[in-house]
C-alpha cells in the first residue's frame, strides 16, 4: 500500500506524513495500472531560491507550503529563503479586495484577472482569511469559482493559509507576496473578507484598497462598518447589470457622496466609488484604469513608496511581536507556571496584573535561562 501513497505538490519537506493521500486500487473493469511515484527530493534553501527567482511556479508552490508550515525547521529554512529573495521582490502593483459575503469579490477577481492575463501580465490571487481554519470559512478555497481564471498560465491562485491567529495569517500572506514577487509577478490582487480585522490586515499590505459592494441589499452600509468605508481608495458597487444598474447608480452617487466627507484612505488621493458588473464584465476595464491612475498619483506625490516603508516598519513591528510571543509561551518557567496562574485568575483569587507581572518576571529572570 505504502507506493500507492502520494504527497501533493504543496505539502511541506520532511513533515508531510500527515498530507499522504492514498490511491485505491479501482472496481474491476475501470483499474488503470499504477505506477508507483519516486518521493519527491528534499530541497535545500539554494534549490527554492534558484526555482522562485527562475520562476518556477512548482518550486514557487512547494516554497510558500514551507512559508506556511508551523514546523520550526520549515520556519527557518523559510525565514533564510526570504531574507534571500527579498531584495529582488516588490515590483508588483499589491492590490487588496474587501467586501461582505457573496458581494462578488472572487467573480470580479476572476473577470478583471482574465484580462490582466490576456494581457501578459503574470498575476498572483492570494486570500487572507483567518476564518478559513473554521469549516466552510475558506475563501477561494472553492476554485470552481475562479475556473476560467485558474485554467490562464500567467495566473497564479494560492487559496488561504491556515494560520490560526489572524497574525500567523498576515506573516504568511505578507511572505507568500514576496515569494511571488520575486518569482516574476507583476500584479498581485490579495482577497479578504470584510468582517472583523482582516481587512485592516490587508490594507497594511498592499498598495491600493479595494471595497466591494451591492446595492440594495438593505440598509447603504450592508453591516460594512464606517471604519473600512474609511480605508478604501476605490469603492466598487458590483452587480450593476439587468434591472440592477439603476440601484448601483444610485448607490455609487450615494457612496461618492459619503466618500467626500471622509479623509482621504491615501493622501493626495480623492477615493471614488464605481460601478461595475463583474458577469457582464461592464466597468471592469475602468477599474482597472483607476488602479493605474492611482499608482500614478501616488508614484508622482512619493506616497507609493512612503507607505510602502511605513508598511515594511510596520511588517518588522507584527514580526518581533509575534517572535516575542512565542518565545514567552514556549518558555519552560512561563510554561510550568501558566496554568494555575490562569487558574488562579479564572477563579477570581489574583488579579489578571499580577499573574502578568509574576510571568513576566520569570520570562526575564536569568536564573531560567
Ligand atoms: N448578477 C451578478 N451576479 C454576480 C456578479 N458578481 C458575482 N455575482 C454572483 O454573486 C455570487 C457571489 O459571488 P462571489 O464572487 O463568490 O462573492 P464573494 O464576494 O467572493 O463571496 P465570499 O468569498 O463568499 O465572501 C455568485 O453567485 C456570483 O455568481 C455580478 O457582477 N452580477
Ligand atoms: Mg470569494
Amino acid at each position: 500500500m505504502s507506493e500507492e501513497r502520494q504527497l501533493p505538490e504543496w505539502a511541506p519537506e520532511g513533515g508531510g506524513e500527515g498530507f499522504f493521500s492514498e490511491v485505491r486500487p479501482g472496481r474491476d473493469g475501470d483499474s488503470a495500472p499504477h505506477r508507483p511515484r519516486k518521493r519527491r527530493a528534499v530541497l535545500g534553501v539554494e534549490d527554492y531560491e534558484r526555482g522562485v527567482l527562475a520562476g518556477d511556479r512548482t518550486i514557487l508552490a512547494r516554497a510558500i507550503t514551507l512559508v506556511e508550515s508551523n514546523l520550526p525547521e520549515h520556519q527557518v529554512l523559510a525565514a533564510e529563503l526570504v531574507r534571500r529573495v527579498q531584495p529582488h521582490a516588490g515590483g508588483s502593483i499589491r492590490v487588496g479586495v474587501t467586501g461582505v459575503p457573496g458581494a462578488g469579490k472572487s467573480t470580479m477577481i476572476e473577470a478583471l484577472g482574465t484580462i490582466l492575463c490576456r494581457r501578459g501580465h503574470k498575476l498572483a490571487v492570494l486570500a487572507v482569511d483567518p476564518s478559513s481554519t473554521r469549516s466552510g470559512g475558506s475563501i477561494l478555497g472553492d476554485k470552481t469559482r475562479m475556473e476560467d481564471l485558474s485554467r490562464e498560465p500567467n495566473a497564479f491562485i494560492r487559496p488561504s493559509p491556515s494560520g490560526g491567529a489572524l497574525g500567523g495569517v498576515a506573516r504568511k500572506s505578507r511572505e507568500t507576496l514576496v515569494l511571488c514577487e520575486a518569482a516574476g509577478f507583476d500584479i498581485a490582487l490579495v482577497e479578504t473578507v470584510g468582517v472583523g480585522q482582516s481587512e485592516v490586515t490587508v490594507r497594511s499590505m498592499v498598495d491600493i484598497f479595494l471595497l466591494v459592494l451591492i446595492a440594495g441589499a438593505g440598509d447603504d452600509l450592508q453591516g460594512i462598518k464606517k471604519g473600512v468605508i474609511e480605508l478604501a481608495d476605490l469603492i466598487l458597487i458590483n452587480k450593476a447589470d439587468g434591472d440592477n444598474i439603476p440601484r448601483a447608480q444610485a448607490a455609487m452617487g450615494e457612496m461618492n457622496r459619503v466618500l467626500h466627507y471622509l479623509q482621504p484612505a491615501t493622501e493626495g488621493w480623492n477615493s471614488r466609488a464605481l460601478t461595475a458588473s463583474a458577469l457582464t464584465k461592464a466597468g471592469v476595464e475602468e477599474l482597472w484604469q483607476t488602479v493605474l491612475d492611482f499608482r500614478k498619483n501616488t508614484q508622482e506625490s512619493g506616497e507609493w513608496e512612503r507607505r510602502r516603508r511605513r508598511q515594511d516598519v510596520e511588517w518588522m513591528h507584527s514580526m518581533i511581536g509575534e517572535a516575542l510571543r512565542q518565545m514567552f509561551y514556549n518558555d519552560a518557567a512561563v510554561k510550568g507556571r501558566l496554568k494555575q496562574l490562569e487558574d488562579l485568575v479564572a477563579e477570581g483569587k489574583m488579579p489578571p496584573a499580577a499573574a502578568t507581572m509574576e510571568l513576566l518576571e520569570r520570562f526575564r529572570s536569568p536564573a531560567n535561562r
